[in-house]
This record gives structure tokens, sequence and C-alpha cells, in this order.
């Protein structure tokens, strides 16, 4: 699905969504989840054609010989395939619709969602140049959003952070660099406290927690993970180590939404404030981040944008901002209908059936 415009972060350009969706029939009924893995292995080392292909050959038959199962069995069942969490949360996320629609129960109550809308920040990719970087703020400021998040990396931080600190006023704002920096950079890191920033997202390669823990000792703006987190117990420790003061929790990076609800109660028992990352979901994948991020311990607004900050035309009924906010899905599942007749126009190749 083509991007309305081009997405640049620190790991490269990416102009279209490559979209594995997951589709489960069972005795209950049917659901689908969508698989947030890019096309290529830029983010984390998932990527489309491998989560198919774990999918394929690993999970969906696990799932498929073990029975009568529910959502809440299946990170046991998968727990022999290692990693893979973003293929894993996609199938546990189908068979969640398909148990939660069956019992008439939306994703926000089985969460235990609080809130019946969220606050939505916007991410905001690097430009060619400032005056197109504050356009595109700009509009996003017009158009409501609570939250600016810039993407930057080594040669485009200081400069756009204070351009755009100027342009948008006391609006919270904060950086992400998808692990661009190293310890080197400690210093000039620092250089962030003057534009009173919400938090700096993983400036740091991801298994380098260390590295985290000196930042966020030499520096007042809040360090929040995001590569980092891929599950509860790594939540916790990095919690723990002071690496972090703020989780960006994205259920596809930690296997699920049941991870991810795990991950919430243990940042809330701690007071770390959490909110809900996006990986350029269609609207299959934002209903279910909507969900979460009604939880409340998601005190800061998410990468929850609208959808038309992705898409022409999403894959659902399309997600639209009121005053900056989304409204939480109330339906059964994930409260959104997958539109079957654009996935089939749009699909790149015939579906692969496993029973
Ligand atoms: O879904 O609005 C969105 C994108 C949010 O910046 C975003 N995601 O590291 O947080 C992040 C990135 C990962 C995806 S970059 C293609
Ligand atoms: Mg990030």
């Amino acid at each position: 699905m083509p991007l309305v415009r081009p997405f640049q972060t620190s790991f490269g350009t990416q102009t279209a969504r490559d979209v594995l969706l997951v589709r489960v029939l069972t005795e209950a009924g049917e659901g689908w989840a969508e698989c947030v893995a890019m096309e290529h292995p830029v983010y984390s080392s998932e990527y489309v054609e491998g989560a198919h292909a774990v999918l394929r050959d690993y999970l969906a038959p696990a799932v498929l010989g073990a029975g009568a199962v529910r959502a809440e069995d299946m990170a046991a069942l998968t727990r022999f395939v290692i990693g893979h969490r973003m293929a894993k949360a996609a199938l546990e996320t189908a068979v969640l619709d398909a148990t939660t629609r069956a019992a008439g129960m939306s994703f926000a109550q089985r969460f235990g969602a609080t809130a019946s809308e969220v606050d939505c920040g916007v991410s905001v990719g690097i430009a060619s140049s400032i005056p197109e970087l504050l356009e595109e703020v700009a509009g996003y400021v017009d158009a409501g959003y609570r939250r600016i998040k810039l993407k930057v990396k080594p040669g485009w931080d200081l400069e756009p952070v204070a351009a755009v600190r100027d342009l948008i006023g006391e609006l919270p704002l904060q950086v992400d660099a998808n692990t661009a920096y190293t310890a080197d950079d400690i210093d000039h890191l620092r250089e962030l406290d003057r534009f009173g920033l919400l938090l700096i997202e993983q400036p740091f390669v991801e298994e380098d927690i260390a590295t985290h823990v000196r930042l966020a000792r030499a520096i007042d703006t809040p360090v929040c993970l995001d590569e980092s987190i891929v599950s509860c117990e790594v939540a916790i420790d990095s919690i723990e180590r002071d690496a972090t003061s703020v989780i960006n929790i994205k259920a596809g990076r930690v296997g699920g939404y049941l991870e991810s609800l795990r991950i919430h109660d243990a940042c809330r028992d701690r007071d770390v404030p959490v909110w809900c990352g996006g990986m350029l979901e269609t609207g299959v994948g934002r209903a279910a981040n909507v969900a979460l991020a009604a939880l409340p311990g998601f005190t800061l607004p998410g990468d929850t944008s609208a959808s038309d900050r992705y898409f022409a035309e999403d894959l659902t009924e399309p997600f639209v901002l009121d005053e900056g906010r989304l409204t939480v899905p109330t339906g059964p599942g994930s409260g959104v209908d997958v539109r079957t007749d654009l996935v089939r126009a749009w699909a790149t190749r015939s579906p692969e059936l496993v029973r």
C-alpha cells in the first residue's frame, strides 16, 4: 500500500507498506490481524518474507496441531520458536479477534481499557530541508495532533528540533533516533535538553542497555526505549537499571497484546509511563493499538495517527482524527471489518492456506 508521503528514518526511506495479513478460521468464527514486520529487516531482524515463512512452516502448524486453543495458550505453544515476535503477535491477535468477536467482547474490554478515546501523536520523518519539515509539521498541528515526534539521526537533530520547537511553541515534542547514535554522541545529545522534549527514543543499538544507562545519567530529557524492549522481562530489567524512564509499547515487537498488557501492568506498578508505538499499521492493526492505548497507564500520546496520515485508502473504515484524538472501537473483537474486496484487489500474491 503506497504511503501518502515517503517516510524517512535513520535506517532508510519507506514509500509503501508491504502488509502481511493473517486470517484464522476457527469453530468460533474468523479473526484477522496484521503483522507489523517491514518489507526489509531494517527496524528489527524480522521482515515480511521471514514472518510469512515462520507462520507457514512453524507457528500455524504448531497451533493447528494443538487442538482447542485460546489466545492465552499461544505464547506457550509457540515458545519453541526463538524470536519472530511480530509473526507470533499476528497469529495470537487473529485468534484473539476470533474469540473476542465470538464472545461479543471488544478488544478494549478484553484489555481492560478505561478510555473511550485516545490522544494521538504523529511521527514525522527526516525531511530534505528544514522548510519542508516545517511545512509538514504545520499541517499536522493544524490537523490537531497532540504531540509531534521527529525522527533524528547524526546531522539531522539540533537544527530541525530547534526549528520545530520555534514553530509549535509548547506542544509536546519528542525525538526518535532508531539506534543511530553511539556512546561518543552523549555530549552532543545533551544539547537536546534545551528544547524541553518529552523524551528521546532509542538513541543506541537495541542490545546496548549500558549506554542508555550512561545517557540517562548525563541528560535531563527522559530516555525511552523502543527496539530494546522485546518482552516484559527486558522492560523490567531496563527500568531497574535506570536505562529507561518511559516505555514505548509495540505489540508486534513484544510478541502480542497479551505480553503488552503485562508490560503495561509492570510499568504501572513502577510508576513508569507508557505510550503506544506504531509501525505504519493499516486500520487492522491500528484498531488493536487504539484499544491498547486506552489503558490507564498509557499517559502519553501514541504513534496512533489517523488513517490519512498513512494511506489514501485504508483496509478498514478510516480512523479519523477528532480534536487530536481517535475513538476506541467498541464493536466485538478489533471492532473493525477488513475490506476484503480491497485486500483481494491489492494482494501481491494469493493467500497461503495452512490447514
Ligand atoms: O505508525 O505512525 C507510525 C510510525 C511510528 O515512527 C514510528 N515508528 O521506531 O517508532 C519507531 C518507528 C518504527 C517504524 S519506522 C518505518
Ligand atoms: Mg521508535
